[in-house]
């Protein structure tokens, strides 16, 4: 897992660099996101036991770059109550990656079958976990995210972001 979230660091390292003009890796931030010390924009997510994400809207600019944390706030056991977050490209049917998701369970909710429209996921994460991801968007678009954990998008656990 840990193996996973690595490649994923290093593929948007270089993505950001600018190998990758196609593909849209944007920075998840809002106007008033505090800058961290790497001068990166850092969204503080939250994942709790009602299956609700704190903000269910994030506005980027095109090009910046954000770092998004998402933190479970919850108690129940991870087995139960499992929080990540997704971020998928732009027109990603978000309903129907769930759905997908919901039996995947051996690679930690993500469907092998729809990976290519991943822009960036965290780990699954139990009470008191987080772990980041960061991003940065080339085009505007609206960005559909989700915690692919089983029913969680269907209460309601997922959002948009919305990059212009
Ligand atoms: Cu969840």
């Amino acid at each position: 897992m840990k193996t996973r979230i690595l490649i994923t660091t290093a593929l948007v390292a270089i993505l950001a660099a600018g190998c990758a003009k196609k593909e849209t890796v944007t920075a998840i931030a809002s106007p008033a996101a505090p800058v961290g010390q790497s001068g990166v924009r850092v969204i503080e997510l939250t994942g709790n036991d009602s299956m609700k994400f704190n903000m269910a809207s994030i506005e980027l600019k095109v090009g910046e770059e954000v770092k998004i944390t998402l933190t479970s706030i919850g108690s129940m056991p991870k087995q139960a109550m499992a929080h990540n977050v997704v971020v998928l490209k732009a027109g990603s049917d978000a309903m129907a990656f769930s759905m997908a998701a919901a039996p995947a369970a051996a690679t930690d909710y993500i469907p092998a079958a729809l990976q290519d429209q991943v822009i960036a996921h965290t780990k699954m994460l139990g009470p008191k976990e987080s772990d980041s991801i960061t991003l940065k968007f080339d085009s505007a678009g609206e960005y559909p995210f989700l915690c692919s954990f089983p029913a969680h998008f269907q209460v309601g656990m997922k959002g948009v972001i919305s990059v212009k």
